[in-house]
């Protein structure tokens, strides 16, 4: 039975059932972009950008702004009340970058007499006069009540914007709130004639959900640690905070463990093919002053096939009947131990390195088979099946594997300040194995009954099923992305357990030199999915906005693909 087969006939997860009238697949080609009237143009328009220029993706909570009070920034001084808040004055120093640079001035006087300008100014041409006779503001006030060192599930990420004649007020809660709002502050700042403009504008705003990630896979592709920082620095621009890093499979080991060196000496691609310990620390780091937090995933006892060229005694040898088959090894051997000590060693560095209370320990895909053919582990099945009430020995053999690994990661993590938590796939909810209360299930195929079915049993749920951002598609494909509600209107479970999602790039064929480009800006359309609000589902609304997000990326010197069709951006192509 293929799994894939499956999600193929449920077509209609998680859309959004209680609006039955909207039907994405109809939408799919049908996005009303305003045609222009090229004519008049200095250069050759074949479809106009948007200018949703200065409209911030994802959209804020509550967002009041006045096109006809308009500010000029020439200087921008920061004020704020925690000077001792390393987060705050690195973000302040990275955004001041961004507000200052014009990007938009070959440009923007064309937009404006293309589209009359009705999506952003009421004015038509907006003459230098005019603007200089705007009030000049200088002022950035930062307001801001704590400064935790690193992000986790429980962060505050609200803020308040304001601009008026006396300046920019942000005001967050914790610090992160203040990235958010600088992130937000950096796309409302225009630049007209070589002026820096900005709307009077007040902003309300926080996340829907709390978990808002992407998952990069680094084991069947490396992915350099250039490209991790692309990610996190889009992940930023969207409001995503978490990046499940899923680091090892089958195919490759690239960690560096200082404990089990041939792990990665052994289990790489290539001996340059490898995060180093310096390596882990800087992306942390670039994480951590980003209000990112990192999951690093090990995953096991199945997908970890490039474990055993270290240590192969780790892995569980595979038979037909005529003996064992050379070269296959199935999952970790859940009978030794061995696996058990080596592991709970391995993890013991995990949890010193990676500062999350969260590890995700995979448990998806396990083939049971390879199990079932090896006679020593089919006597300890059979022996762990007595004192355990399982219907299928291998399914009690991987009980058996995972409660014990959770209770050894447990029993090393006792000099952590917040001790660990775990995540995994659903297939160990599904099978029923005794996960702790405190687990998170992420769920990455099937309907939203079983995201429902998580929550009535009392679990936090992450959903992924709909994310599948790596099967590449022809045409316009984000209103699916985007439509997709983890918590739809009809949810029959604990909407409150439900804490987000991930958009996911499982690497089998994408590379490090694609990633960014097939991730964005596909991912922002889920980045607004959980971060806005629930009733912002029309996707002609949408669509201007996420094409001027597209372009803020490039500006940023992020090289991402493009979701919606021929037409260009205001950016200088590279
Ligand atoms: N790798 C690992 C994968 C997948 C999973 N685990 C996967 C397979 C098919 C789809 C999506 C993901 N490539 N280790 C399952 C979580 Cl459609």
């Amino acid at each position: 039975r293929n799994p894939l087969d499956e999600k193929k006939n449920e077509k209609h997860f998680f859309r959004n059932d209680d609006k039955p009238n909207i039907k994405w697949f109809d939408t799919k080609f049908n996005i009303n972009f305003p045609t222009s009237n090229h004519l008049h143009q200095p250069f050759h328009i074949r479809r106009a950008p948007i200018p949703s220029i200065g409209v911030p993706w994802p959209k804020p909570q509550k967002i009041r702004s006045s096109s006809d009070s308009l500010y000029r920034i020439k200087t921008l001084s920061a004020k704020t009340n925690l000077t001792k808040c390393d987060l705050l004055s690195k973000a302040v120093k990275r955004y001041r970058d961004l507000f200052f640079t014009c990007h938009n001035e070959h440009f923007i006087n064309n937009l404006l007499n293309v589209h009359n300008a009705n999506f952003t100014f009421p004015i038509q041409k907006p003459s230098l006069e005019y603007l200089m006779s705007q009030p000049e503001i200088s002022r950035l006030y930062l307001l801001v009540m704590t400064c935790p060192s690193y992000p986790t599930i429980s962060s505050d990420e609200s803020y308040t914007l304001k601009t008026s004649s006396k300046g920019i007020q942000i005001k967050a809660n914790e610090v992160w709130g203040a990235i958010r709002g600088l992130e937000t502050l950096s796309q409302l700042i225009i630049c007209i004639n070589n002026t820096l403009i900005i709307k009077r504008t007040e902003i309300t705003d926080y996340p829907r959900f709390p978990h808002r990630g992407i998952l990069i896979d680094s084991a069947r592709h490396f992915m350099s640690k250039t490209t991790m920082y692309q990610m996190l620095s889009a992940m930023e621009m969207n409001k995503m905070n978490v990046l499940h890093w899923h680091l090892t499979d089958d195919q490759s080991f690239p960690f560096e463990s200082q404990t089990f060196p041939d792990l990665s000496g052994k289990g790489s691609y290539h001996p340059s093919l490898t995060y180093t310990p310096e390596d882990v620390r800087d992306i942390i780091e670039f994480a951590r002053v980003r209000g990112i937090r990192i999951i690093p995933e090990f995953d096991v006892p199945g997908h970890s096939f490039s474990w055993g060229y270290g240590h192969p005694e780790l892995l569980t040898q595979c038979f037909d009947n005529r003996g064992p088959i050379s070269g296959h090894f199935g999952p970790m051997n859940p009978a030794k131990n061995n696996t058990y000590t080596f592991l709970s060693k391995f993890f013991k560095e995990i949890l010193k390195v990676f500062k999350d209370q969260y590890i995700h320990l995979g448990n998806d895909e396990v083939p049971l088979a390879c199990w079932n053919s090896n006679q020593e582990v089919r006597q300890f099945m059979s022996k762990i099946n007595h004192i355990s009430n399982f219907k299928n020995e291998g399914t009690a053999a991987w009980n058996f594997f995972t409660e014990r690994l959770i209770q050894s990661i447990k029993n090393v993590s006792t000099q952590r300040e917040n001790g660990v938590k775990f995540i995994l796939w659903h297939e160990a909810f599904q099978s029923n194995l005794n996960i702790p209360g405190d687990a998170i299930v992420q769920v990455w195929l099937g309907p939203q009954s079983l995201v429902e079915e998580v929550t009535r049993r009392g679990y936090h749920a992450i959903v992924s099923s709909c994310w599948y951002i790596n099967m590449i598609k022809y045409g316009v494909v984000w209103p699916e992305y985007y439509l997709c509600d983890p918590v739809s209107y009809s949810f029959r479970g604990d909407k409150s357990l439900v804490l987000g999602g991930e958009a996911c790039l499982w690497s089998e064929f994408i590379t490090s030199e694609t990633a960014v480009g097939v991730l964005w800006p596909k991912a922002s359309a889920v980045a607004e999915r959980l971060w806005s609000d629930q009733s912002l589902r029309d996707v002609n609304e949408a669509a201007p906005r996420l094409e001027e997000q597209r372009c803020r990326m490039l500006r940023r010197g992020l090289p991402v693909g493009d979701v919606s069709g021929p037409g260009f951006c205001n950016v200088k192509a590279t």
